[in-house]
């Protein structure tokens, strides 16, 4: 309860804090970010994720939290907008199957997008296989609707779920991000390598971006690289950071042409 009331005034005392991750192209160049939500807790300190969204989840302080980790994104998005290394890269959001199962999830998204006055399509949705088998249906039509506001939608931690091809073929994504675990196993297994190169021919037959999640080594990125992978993310190229550090990097990093 302790833990509850102090989530709940998080917000008002501007305890939370978006970092971003790079990701990037096979040269190496800044492609987009991925927005992770951090608490500054007065007494104690950084609190990951993972150690309060599933509190947050159970509570319904999630969809207040996800609100603010989409403003914020848009924000930063429109900050960008007039900073010449930083105005092409897109920001990746994970939404929360709470989120996500709200009636009016895509009029929240699109309201706010247009509020705050932003290109839809440099804000990208991550989303999970579970949350939307939850309801398929219902999935595919919400979307579909996104998509057709210009939105980007990423299929997030691909592969650690249950999801059958016959729904990946359905389901209107523009991305499936690797799941990590995979990306570690494929430089000694080499049947994780199959499976990982497999997900990148079938990403290009649906016409999908495929982003591997996770890289840490020189090895795995030049092995995702003879599997035709063209989009990275892991600590190899950067670890989550705030946006002051992010600028920082980006000033001293090339653009891609
Ligand atoms: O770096 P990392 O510890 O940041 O993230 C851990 C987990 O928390 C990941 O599974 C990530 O998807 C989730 N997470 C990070 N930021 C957010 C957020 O803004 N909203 C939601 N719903 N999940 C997040
Ligand atoms: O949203 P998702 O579940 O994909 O969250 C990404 C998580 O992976 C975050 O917790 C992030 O900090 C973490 N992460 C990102 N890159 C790396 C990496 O190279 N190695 C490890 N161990 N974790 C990573
Ligand atoms: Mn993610
Ligand atoms: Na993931």
């Amino acid at each position: 309860v302790d833990m509850e009331n102090a989530l709940r005034q998080a917000i008002t005392k501007q305890q939370f804090q978006l970092f971003y991750q790079i990701q990037v192209d096979t040269q190496g160049y800044p492609l987009g970010v991925e927005a992770l939500i951090r608490w500054r807790h007065p007494s104690k300190g950084m609190i990951p994720p993972s150690d309060f969204i599933p509190l947050a989840e159970e509570t319904n302080l999630i969809e207040m939290i996800g609100q603010w980790v989409l403003e914020t994104a848009c924000l930063q998005i429109k900050a960008w907008a007039d900073c010449s290394f930083c105005q092409h890269l897109t920001i990746a959001i994970n939404v929360s199957a709470q989120q996500f199962k709200l009636n009016n999830f895509v009029e929240i998204v699109q309201k706010t997008v247009e509020r705050i006055g932003i290109d839809p399509a440099k804000l990208k949705l991550e989303l999970t296989e579970s949350m939307v088998l939850i309801n398929v249906e219902d999935a595919i039509t919400k979307m579909k609707q996104l998509r057709a506001l210009g939105f980007y939608l990423s299929l997030d931690d691909f592969g650690t779920g249950y999801s059958s091809l016959s729904y990946l073929k359905q389901l209107p994504f523009n991305q499936i991000k690797i799941d990590r675990s995979f990306i570690v196993s494929a430089t000694f297994d080499s049947i994780d390598a199959f499976l990982v190169h497999v997900v990148i021919s079938m990403g290009q037959k649906f016409g999908m971006d495929v982003v591997a999640e996770g890289v840490e080594t020189q090895e795995q990125f030049e092995l995702l690289e003879i599997l035709d992978c063209k989009a990275f993310q892991g600590y190899l190229f950067g670890k989550p950071m705030s946006g002051g550090d992010l600028e920082n990097l980006l000033v001293n990093t090339p653009k891609s042409s």
